[in-house]
């Protein structure tokens, strides 16, 4: 076990925290473990085990000592007590909500979601009894009106993807707390460098560790973290017995080395988007870039309070709506047409027909989505060439 005290810096912590090489023949990185199941000594130590009454693996669905590591590591540049691992940010969420709550209960979220968590709470969850409904949490007034004794859950992304809404965290959670209600907080944009929802009042964070946890685009994998009693429940029910979205031993390594250069990457991917999203403003064919750090941002006093820095993810509302975007992006040529984000390699799409999809147009309509929005993943390339990419596509888009 690693001898580091708490009170260790952001960087040290994401490079030792929870693995001493001692433990393990001084090999530097941790070992992966390659195993679903684990031999006991004897029966009474596989009953015990499965009883809870003594520590040690029994399966790797349900614990693995590779993605061990990785959980106390999470956890720790969280600052949370416990996290749990899992196969994908929507394994997270799904093992989140389907363990805590009932039919009968209700959510509240966010009008602005990643898709596909749209998609479940506006499509799908209703099926078991759980009813849900959308807010503007930019304005925590409007969680006043609507919160009420059935609310169990408050469910938000800041900033939102894809349009870069900020939602005050301390407010929304004191709000949520006098009605006894859990603050969800998708901390994915963000990661635990440049922004703690746990210190500001949140009760839970869900990641979608393929982003800029895992940080090359070369795996899915989630997590969560919340009080040690809250994960107990997470793996011992949701995912042991719900939806079994456990992760890959291998999976937490190839996250755990990725950690290892989190701050570095996201001090440059901010750094380099911060410079975009000046320069693309007031180009010709874009109405608006939505970014927290220009003064055009609406919330952008709530992001510098609650943010260390205002990340890497830029979208632009383009002037000619679906024809503007789908123009922008076949005239990137350093910039990959993909969804996700987080990768050393800058990444565009299209939100309306891609990754929120899910929305449909009149819900898109609702909800503040439109379809002259791209979206910008900032990557780690030079600055000139990004810069010159992205001008240069937009430049191709507006001549036509
Ligand atoms: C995307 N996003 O936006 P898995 N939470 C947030 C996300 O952006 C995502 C997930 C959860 C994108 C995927 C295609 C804020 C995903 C879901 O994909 O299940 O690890 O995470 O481009």
């Amino acid at each position: 076990m690693s001898k580091l005290p708490d009170s260790q810096g952001f960087a040290t912590r994401a490079i030792h925290y929870g693995y001493d090489p001692l433990d393990y023949d001084g090999a530097l990185n941790p070992p992966v473990f390659l195993t679903s199941t684990y031999a006991f000594d004897k029966s009474d130590t596989g009953s015990e085990r499965f009883a809870g009454n003594a520590d040690g693996y029994v399966y790797s669905r349900v614990g693995n000592p590779t993605v061990s590591i990785l959980e106390k590591r999470l956890a720790a540049l969280e600052e949370g007590e416990a996290a749990m691992a899992t196969s994908s940010g929507v394994g997270a969420l799904t093992a989140v909500i389907w363990t805590l709550l009932k039919a009968g209960d209700e959510i509240i979220a966010d009008q602005m979601l990643y898709g596909c968590t749209f998609g479940l709470l506006e499509h799908h969850i209703s099926r078991f009894g759980i009813s849900v409904q959308f807010a503007d949490l930019t304005d925590p007034a409007n969680l006043k009106t609507a919160i009420g004794s059935r609310t169990r859950m408050v469910i938000t992304e800041t900033p939102s993807n894809p349009n870069m809404r900020i939602v005050d965290i301390a407010a929304i959670g004191e709000i949520c707390h006098k009605f006894d209600a859990l603050l969800v907080v998708d901390n994915t944009y963000c990661t635990p460098y440049l922004q703690r929802p746990l210190s500001l009042g949140a009760d839970i964070v869900t990641h979608s560790a393929t982003k800029y946890l895992g940080g090359h685009g070369d795996l899915i994998a989630g997590a969560v973290i919340a009080s040690k009693d809250m994960i107990d429940q997470f793996r011992f029910v949701g995912i042991k017995e719900l939806n079994g979205a456990c992760i890959s031993a291998f999976d937490a390594f190839l996250i755990l080395r990725g950690l290892k250069t989190l701050n570095l990457r996201m001090d440059r991917h901010c750094e380099t988007a911060h410079r975009l999203a000046h320069a693309l403003e007031g180009h010709p064919g874009v109405a608006r870039v939505y970014y927290p750090g220009l003064d055009s941002h609406p919330q952008k006093a709530v992001a510098a309070r609650q943010m260390r820095a205002m990340g890497g993810m830029i979208a632009l509302e383009l002037k000619g709506g679906m024809a503007a975007g789908r123009a922008f992006l076949d005239g990137v040529q350093l910039a990959t047409r993909a969804v996700s984000l987080g990768d050393a390699e800058t990444l565009v799409q299209h939100p309306a027909s891609m990754t929120h999809s899910t929305y449909n147009p009149e819900e898109r309509a609702r909800h503040g989505l439109t379809d002259g929005l791209v979206r910008i993943s900032v990557g780690l390339e030079t600055y000139d060439d990004l810069q010159a990419d992205l001008v240069g596509a937009l430049d191709r888009m507006v001549r036509g």
